[in-house]
């Protein structure tokens, strides 16, 4: 047996099985491989997670290192410096935190970037869609509206957002929409954040070898830079996207891989950014296309979003999706894609390997995100058709040279999708007193338990999807709310869970609920930055009234059961420190039982914010879940109303019955 057969056959197989519970994947990991394809599925069965690293016990911060502790003795020994574990893990925490901020805020700043072009006029290809959105932030902003041109209250509310970039001091604009007690907590705490590109900058300082050695200090910088994201760099996405590209309300789209087409041009856009794809969207319907697609023997040219900009463009065009984080490799195997653009974020390098084995046109569009060998087609906005009708171009002649056998699994669920902070104000309320008050009157009689966000990846290191699927059905099941974005709305929605037909899997008192108003139990937001939009739900509930004073005391919950990203800890740490416990699943990166962990997982709530969370486990992390949201419930003194309706419902039934 030669070398390479030896670790060849020491390399483990993947378990299909334990793998995945989404049937297109586990079909398509079953070609991979008779195909001879490896995936990250394979990667991640075939390599361990190094240890030391998972635990957060090492540092490489200088040269006097690494340095490794054990994470079964945290402090039998120090670095070489004489950093402790606590700040070794605090400073690899905040390191995560920083750059998922980064990358929220950076991606938010390129929104900013592009409202500032269109209304200055220097870009005419795209347009404010939701003018009616502009004006209302202007007035939440303080900026003057009466009687004046759309152009000067928009180019006065970017001078003002960008503020919340380059700002060195004060604090940022979306402060106004924090409740005040919470504000109150982090002024109190010195946490409000300045800029994010000081907030990202002072933590890169801060974690340098020999700076700031005390973790609760650097926590404290962790939270401020957290911030900047959530009430910041994401929030301000959010906002811009909707005004550029129209504020989402429910839509019924497909998802799944039998979203692609046998007989048409499949193109397949998958990253973050909503311009690449709004500017698809406009190649894709362009009759020239259509036709050049149709000469090449096409039936058509069909648009399918992934990952994050594609659960964007469900959200707010209805466009089908083919399937989440997880899904991006083994979509590719179905032979069908002819093209996939990318742009930023979520971008394995394997991807390149696997289209180039289906003959897939794979283009970067993005200066910050190229590839070693993939073909990088450089997305200008000011002229952003040049890059998506080159891509729709190359898909029509790979559709043409199309050689190999296409599979596509023959599976795709219909669902409601689109429900942003304004649609669900409205949905609630109705058109004419658009409130959340229905919400939290049925959070105070009971019949809602409370709200949870689920939200976040899929990990090979977990089985796709089941993670989400078991969570959220647990929390419906009892009567708690769910709310979702990114990855996490994908699986869930391939599950079926966002057809109103769903409510049946709630319980008594969110069943009612959802019967009356017509909605899923299970309730979309979008993608990753969209999560802000939960933190502005969360913000009007305490607002309306009735559940306390501060986010904090609200019965929510938050979890991301399936994460892989420091975007995801990034977005976990803003939710604890707007006040909500956080559950993260698949392993937490830092050491049980040290300083650090009792800090981040019980002091940070006994300061006045919410606190971590961790299980492996979907039913252990309904019941902490549950668990808080009751506590929450109790202190609040709202306990026994759910009770009471609880009974009522229970005699309605046995009179029903009898
Ligand atoms: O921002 S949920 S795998 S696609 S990081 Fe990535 Fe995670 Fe998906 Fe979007 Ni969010």
């Amino acid at each position: 047996m030669t070398e390479k057969s030896k670790k060849d056959e020491k390399q483990k197989t993947l378990n299909i099985q334990d793998a995945t519970i989404c049937e297109a994947t586990a079909q398509m990991l079953r070609k991979a491989e008779r195909d001879g394809v490896e995936t990250a599925f394979h990667r991640a069965a075939d390599m361990k997670a190094c240890p030391i690293g998972a635990d957060s016990a090492c540092c490489k911060n200088c040269t006097m290192g690494p340095c490794r502790l054990n994470p079964r003795d945290p402090y039998a020994k120090t670095g070489v410096c004489g950093a402790t574990a606590d700040t070794i893990q605090a400073r690899n925490f905040a390191r995560m935190v920083a750059s998922g901020a980064a990358a929220h805020t950076d991606h938010g700043m390129s929104m900013l970037d592009l409202f500032r072009e269109v209304v200055s006029g220097k870009i005419k290809e795209y347009a404010i869609k939701d003018p009616i959105k502009l004006a209302d932030l202007a007035v939440e902003l303080d900026i003057e509206v009466e009687g004046r041109e759309l152009k000067d209250i928009a180019l006065d509310v970017y001078r003002e957002l960008e503020r919340t970039y380059v700002q060195v001091d004060g604090e940022i604009p979306f402060v106004k929409r924090v409740p005040e007690k919470t504000l109150e907590t982090w002024r109190k705490h010195g946490v409000v954040p300045r800029g994010a590109m000081r907030e990202i900058m002072e933590i890169m300082h801060r974690t340098h070898m020999g700076v700031d050695q005390d973790y609760e200090n650097i926590t404290r910088q962790c939270t401020r830079t957290a911030l900047a994201d959530g009430w910041g760099g994401s929030m301000i996405a959010t906002e811009v996207s909707d005004i550029l590209f129209g504020t989402p309300t429910p839509v019924k789209a497909d998802v799944d891989m039998g979203c692609l087409k046998k007989n048409e041009v499949n193109i397949i856009i998958h990253g973050h950014e909503p311009n690449l794809f709004e500017s698809m969207l406009a190649s894709v319907d362009d009759p020239g296309l259509i036709q050049a697609a149709k000469d090449a023997g096409a039936e058509g040219i069909n648009l399918v979003g992934m990952c994050c900009s594609g659960a964007e463009m469900l959200s707010r065009h209805g466009i089908p999706h083919a399937g989440n984080f997880m899904s991006t490799e083994t979509v590719l195997v179905t032979g069908a894609v002819d093209a996939m653009g990318v742009d930023v974020q979520c971008i394995k390098q394997g991807l390149a390997k696997v289209a180039e084995c289906y003959g897939t046109r794979l283009f970067t569009t993005n200066p910050r995100c190229r590839i070693e060998g993939v073909t990088h087609i450089e997305f200008h906005e000011h002229a952003p058709r040049e890059c998506t009708d080159a891509i729709v171009e190359n898909a029509i002649v790979r559709f043409r040279n199309r050689r190999l056998p296409v599979e596509i699994p023959n599976i795709r669920t219909a669902g409601i999708h689109g429900f942003s902070h304004e649609y669900i104000n409205y949905m609630l309320g109705g058109t004419f007193r658009g409130s959340y008050t229905p919400l939290n009157d049925n959070i105070i009689n009971g019949r809602i338990r409370g709200v949870a966000g689920v939200v976040g990846c899929t990990n090979p290191r977990v089985k796709q999807d089941w993670v989400h699927v078991e969570l959220v059905k647990e929390l419906i099941k009892n009567d708690v709310l769910v709310v979702q974005t990114g990855c996490s709305q994908i699986s869930l929605a391939k599950a079926g869970l966002y057809k109103p037909e769903a409510a049946h899997l709630a319980g008594d008192g969110l069943r009612e609920v959802c019967e009356t108003v017509g909605m899923p139990p299970v309730l979309g937001l979008g993608s990753c930055v969209d999560n802000s939009r939960i933190l502005t739900a969360c913000a009007e509930m305490v607002r309306v009234g009735g559940l306390g004073e501060s986010i904090a005391d609200l019965p929510v919950a938050g979890a991301a059961p399936e994460y892989m990203s420091e975007k995801a800890i990034s977005i976990g740490h803003y939710f604890v420190a707007s006040g909500v416990y956080t559950v993260f699943g698949v392993t937490f990166p830092i050491m049980e039982g040290t300083k650090f962990y009792r800090h981040l997982f019980e002091e940070l709530e006994e300061l006045g914010f919410g606190k971590w969370g961790f299980a492996k486990d979907p039913y252990e992390m309904a019941r902490l879940m549950i668990a808080h949201i009751d506590k929450k419930r109790k202190a609040l003194g709202i306990d026994k109303a759910r009770e009471r309706v609880l009974m009522d419902m229970a005699d309605r039934q046995r009179l029903e019955a009898a």
